[in-house]
């Protein structure tokens, strides 16, 4: 179990949060799970999971939400299903993981609704932020690994790796949709750059998780160290866990 050090951090936040944000097809899944064995292999508690899901409830709203049973209702009905998704996540999930020490490495989080229903659902920037207040509060991510790389080259990976299943409702946008959505991420991690880390993902899997590993590490020596003891009520995890969706 390791603790969290660090004076600006959530009060109860003893673990360390990551997410894994890009376009389609960039390698957040393949990276996730490199990431999360590398970890529990070096003996951290971590907890792969992955959004919109990541909880029971909300993954009954992930079929809702990929099925495209939402988008007739607007962009801002999608992000509030998204929101609602997240709610349930954040509680059931993240946050008690993050009490109790873990690594916590979520494949896409809230800067999927930034980009997806903000900026190419040209909604209000004011209802994005105030949803994210709503939803996610202090619990921001320490980290972001944003996974770069040209719409087309994602694509092709995204058809390549479908064997004879539909496309799912984002799926279906157009290469002009997703090189919008490449330029949005780009934007994201330029307005954080304490938090948003871009990795260049047209490499080969192992060189692209070296790379992340050289980001990670150093930030997680740094964030977390041994704990002293725990508190009476906190129950030690097992040394990793995968959300079941994500197994
Ligand atoms: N969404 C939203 O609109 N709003 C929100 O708030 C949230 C989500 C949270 C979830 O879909 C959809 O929900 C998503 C955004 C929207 N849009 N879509 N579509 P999902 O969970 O089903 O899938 P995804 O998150 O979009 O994953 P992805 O982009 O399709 O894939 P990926 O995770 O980035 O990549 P991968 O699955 O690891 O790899 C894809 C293929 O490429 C696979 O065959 C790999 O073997 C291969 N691959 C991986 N890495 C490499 C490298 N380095 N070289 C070559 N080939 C590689």
């Amino acid at each position: 179990m390791m603790q969290a050090s660090g004076p600006s951090r959530e009060p109860g936040r003893h673990g360390y949060f990551i997410t894994l944000e890009g376009g389609e097809g960039g390698g957040k899944s393949t990276q996730a799970r490199i990431l999360s064995n590398r970890l529990a292999g070096l003996g951290y508690d971590t907890l792969l999971t992955r959004e919109p899901g990541g909880s029971p409830g909300a993954e009954r709203l992930r079929d809702v939400l990929l099925s495209g049973a939402v988008a007739p209702l607007g962009p801002a009905a999608e992000a509030i299903v998204f929101s609602a998704a997240r709610i349930d996540h954040l509680d059931k999930t993240i946050r008690p993981a993050l009490a109790q020490g873990a690594v916590v490495i979520c494949d896409r989080f809230a800067d999927s609704t930034r980009a997806y229903q903000g900026a190419l659902g040209n909604l209000d920037p004011r209802l994005i932020l105030t949803l994210e207040a709503v939803t996610v509060g202090p619990t921001r991510p320490d980290l972001t690994l944003v996974l770069d790389l040209p719409a087309d080259e994602g694509l092709d990976r995204a058809n390549r790796r479908r064997t004879d299943g539909p496309v799912d409702r984002f799926e279906a946008e157009n290469l002009a949709f997703h090189q919008g959505l490449r330029q949005t991420f780009l934007d994201i991690a330029a307005a954080e750059p304490d938090r948003c880390m871009v990795i260049d993902a047209r490499r080969s899997p192992e060189d692209v998780s070296e790379a992340i590993w050289a980001i990670v590490e150093p930030r997680l020596k740094s964030a977390l160290q041994p704990a002293r003891g725990l508190p009476s009520n906190v129950i030690p995890l097992a040394s990793s866990r995968r959300t079941p969706e994500v197994s």
